[in-house]
């Protein structure tokens, strides 16, 4: 009977927001409103996402639409739903999006409490030989009443409210954290619904995989040097651990959270801060490796303490299991003491 219930009683990504917005009850539903846009736009993206490939690979309608207007970039197709979809929702003040410059101030007749941090499309450039790639969003609400400024978006990661990501690959996976663990849905294309699929999602203590783009390894500093070299020539007689790196951010964070082990994107002499972005790639997957179980350092501190002060700014970034990112952690205060 227990099997049937299962069966019948769906639990899509609406109804466990709901369930979670009736922990709160001062709660007036806004939290909920702003997610359900979030998901349109998830939605939205996957279906466009899809339908892209398939037109590259049969060349259907060529880079022009049926109304032959230029095929708009996929990112910037990406970039233009989520932002539509949030200033919609009427529950947001403040966004920031990897494809623009500037943060977008909604206007006061539709604003909200809450500021959305976004990339609308992380690892576009993988489409075309059909690597998974994904949304990336991090929610934080508004410091103080009155004009919203810059400031309210330039908080430390640990004040985020939700955080998550959406992964466009063989299924559409919406990865979720509302600050008590983390839950997995999967897109069910004939209901239109994300399912949930991946109840409270624990990533294992220790894991077996790492990666990293071994193409920087000779601008690499001396403790990423010496955890890599540890992965593939352990001292102490245990096997060497696998590499899995894929290039896509999403992709590869959602194997190191199911499966365990360490990305690593680490700061090089090319690029001192790292490659990944802050507010809307380090902060939200840091935020998940947590809730799940996991943790996330920058070679100097815990991520999610890290303090932006420029909403484009990068930072390097090592996360994943508890007992793995713990010995990236000795490597760098071993620099330290030196
Ligand atoms: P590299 C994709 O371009 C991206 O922003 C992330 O999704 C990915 O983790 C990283 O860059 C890959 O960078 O330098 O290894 O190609």
């Amino acid at each position: 009977h227990a099997a049937e219930a299962h069966r019948t009683d769906l639990m899509t990504i609406t109804r466990y927001v709901l369930n979670e917005q009736s922990k709160h009850p001062e709660s007036r539903g806004d939290f909920t409103i702003l997610l359900s846009h979030i998901v349109l736009g998830c939605k939205f993206v996957c279906s466009a996402v899809n339908k892209a490939g398939l037109a590259k690979l049969i060349g259907l309608a060529g880079e022009t639409n049926v109304q032959g207007e230029e095929q708009k970039k996929l990112d910037v197709l990406s970039n233009e739903v989520f932002i539509k979809a949030l200033v919609s929702s009427g529950r947001t003040c403040i966004l920031v999006s990897e494809e623009d410059e500037e943060a977008t101030f909604v206007e006061p007749s539709k604003r909200g409490r809450y500021c959305v941090v976004f990339d609308p499309l992380d690892g576009s450039s993988n489409i075309d030989c059909g690597v998974s790639i994904g949304t990336i969003f991090g929610i934080y609400m508004i410091k103080e009443g009155g004009e919203p400024k810059l400031e309210d978006v330039l908080q430390p990661g640990k004040n985020m409210l939700a955080a998550g990501y959406c992964m466009y690959g063989s299924s559409c996976t919406l990865v979720l954290s509302t600050g008590s663990g983390v839950n997995g849905f999967t897109l069910d294309p004939s209901l239109g619904e994300f399912i949930l699929t991946h109840p409270d999602i624990k990533i294992p203590k220790k894991g077996k995989i790492y990666s990293v783009n071994e193409g920087n390894a000779k601008n690499w500093d001396g403790p990423t040097a010496k955890y890599v070299e540890k992965c593939k020539f352990p001292k102490d007689g245990s096997p060497a651990k696998s590499l899995r790196y894929i290039g896509s951010m999403v992709a590869d964070v959602h194997r190191t959270l199911l499966y365990g082990g360490v990305f690593l994107y680490p700061a090089d002499k090319k690029s001192p801060n790292g490659k990944l972005r802050v507010l809307y790639e380090v902060f939200p997957m840091s935020f998940l490796m947590e809730q799940a179980g996991g943790q996330a350092f920058t070679g100097k501190q815990r991520a999610l303490d890290l303090v932006p002060k420029k909403i484009h700014e990068r930072s390097p970034i090592f996360l994943g299991s508890y007992d793995d990112v713990e010995e990236i952690k000795a490597l760098y205060a071993a620099e330290e003491q030196k």
